[in-house]
């Protein structure tokens, strides 16, 4: 396997695009080497400028559910472009997306369409200020919610101190309202409600995908909505990466949790840019133009993102392949701690649904700080060699590995042999 072309473009890359890259994680920093470019894809498989095939784990971190190049969806889009692609006004499409996804989500009446995962999770908490009045929020360490700057944050000294800025760019003034808790740990939660009482909301990923996969334990979500709901605050359900992921809908209803305000991406646009946030309507009639909580966008609500959006939820609605995911989730766990065990690596595997990732270490990982005892050098040796059998994962050990609807029998081999070959390859290290 040579990847002399990737190299090629990485390098002509570096000229006008910073680290060859538009989002960091695809720069390979943290497993060594150089970003594979990808040349094209269809259903399970992606192909790299190179010619190398690979199944494809990353599914562009989530949308590709129903694997690359549906024909459902491509014929959907096709359809759409022959109108025009973009009006700047509403559109029959927007309101036929909007209906599907509201009827997915028990505590969604209303929904807003924007760009990205980023900009719905921007306005869902500057729709907790408003509704709310109060303006300080608390996120969990390891939750990743997009790049606005409230929360890129760092943990201060003491927990229950206030944040400092997690990025360059990024004044103190912009995270002086963020609080940070444990994920799985109600009690630093409680904590903060002691602390103040200008809380406006709690958000978290249903469950935590960009600390690698982490699960809420026991009731932590029900005990959380209670406690939120109790103090007068919201709670932001953030399902960018796992709305229609477990289930047609949102995790929060495995959970049996209603958000106050849920945020999305991913799989709704099908593989083009859309986001979403969505309340019951007491909340989301304080947005404009109803209400006094601004927020807009030129491309939300995009006529052929909602054409690839519709055809997609309806597919998925169609396949109901969430049996199949946790099928293959179960043996794809089971094979890794086997393997695991017969070359004597330590390893931990959280899953949920479709989503799932391995941990080098014999913690079992229900927070940030024990998702840090894994061994990265270990996951970059495992990320190369599952490259070099075929198989493309995350190039970094704090992500998730999603499934596909299109995966077969004959990839799910392919990956297990791949495992084995890669977890021997981590046990020589
Ligand atoms: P986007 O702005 O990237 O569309 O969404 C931000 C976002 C919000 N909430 C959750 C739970 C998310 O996982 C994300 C984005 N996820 C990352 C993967 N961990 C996207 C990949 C990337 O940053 O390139």
């Amino acid at each position: 396997m040579d990847f002399k072309k990737s190299q090629e473009l990485y390098n002509k890359g570096l000229t006008n695009l910073v680290g060859a890259v538009n989002s960091p994680v695809r720069a390979f920093a943290s497993v060594g080497g150089n970003p594979l470019f990808v040349k094209k894809a269809k259903g399970s498989k992606i192909i790299d400028v190179d010619g190398n095939t690979y199944v494809d784990l990353v599914l562009s971190y989530g949308p590709m559910i129903l694997g690359h190049r549906h024909k459902k969806v491509q014929k959907a889009v096709s359809k759409a472009l022959k109108n025009g692609y973009s009006f700047g006004a509403s559109t029959k499409n927007e309101i036929k997306l909007a209906k599907i996804i509201c009827e997915a989500f028990s505590g969604m009446d209303k929904i807003r369409f924007v760009s990205s995962g980023t900009e719905a999770v921007l306005s869902g908490i500057r729709l907790a200020r408003a509704y709310t009045g109060r303006d300080k929020i608390i996120k969990f360490s390891g939750c990743y919610h997009g790049h606005q700057d409230a929360l890129l944050v760092a943990a201060g000294s003491g927990l229950a101190t206030l944040s400092l800025p997690g990025s360059k760019g990024v004044p103190e003034g912009a995270v002086k309202n963020t609080l940070i808790a444990n994920y799985n740990d109600l009690e630093s939660v409680k904590a903060h409600f002691e602390e103040h009482d200008d809380i406006a909301g709690v958000i978290l990923e249903p469950i935590a995908g960009n600390m690698g996969v982490v699960v809420p334990q026991n009731n932590f979500l029900k005990d959380l909505k209670k406690l939120v709901n109790s103090k007068g605050a919201l709670l932001i359900v953030d399902e960018v990466m796992t709305g229609f992921r477990s289930n047609f809908g949102g995790a929060q209803e495995k959970f049996d949790v209603e958000a106050d305000i849920t945020c999305l991406g991913k799989v709704i646009g099908g593989g083009f840019p859309v986001g979403a946030y969505g309340a019951r309507n007491e909340i989301m009639e304080m947005v404009a133009p109803l209400g006094g909580m601004y927020q807009a966008g030129t491309l939300s609500g995009n006529p052929i993102a909602m054409a690839a959006g519709i055809s997609t939820l309806s597919e998925l609605k169609k396949q109901d392949p969430y049996e199949k995911f946790n099928e293959i989730a179960k043996i794809l766990e089971v094979f890794l701690l086997e393997t695991a065990k017969k070359y004597d690596v330590k390893v931990t595997v959280n899953r949920f649904g479709s989503m799932i990732n391995t941990f080098f270490t014999d913690v079992h990982v229900t927070n940030f700080e024990e998702a840090q005892t894994s061994d990265t050098k270990k996951y970059a040796v495992f990320f190369w060699e599952m490259i070099r059998n075929g198989v493309f994962l995350p190039p970094s050990q704090f992500e998730a590995w999603f499934l596909t609807s299109a995966i077969s029998n004959k990839d799910l081999k392919n990956i297990t042999k791949a495992i084995d070959k890669s977890i021997q390859a981590v046990s020589n290290m």
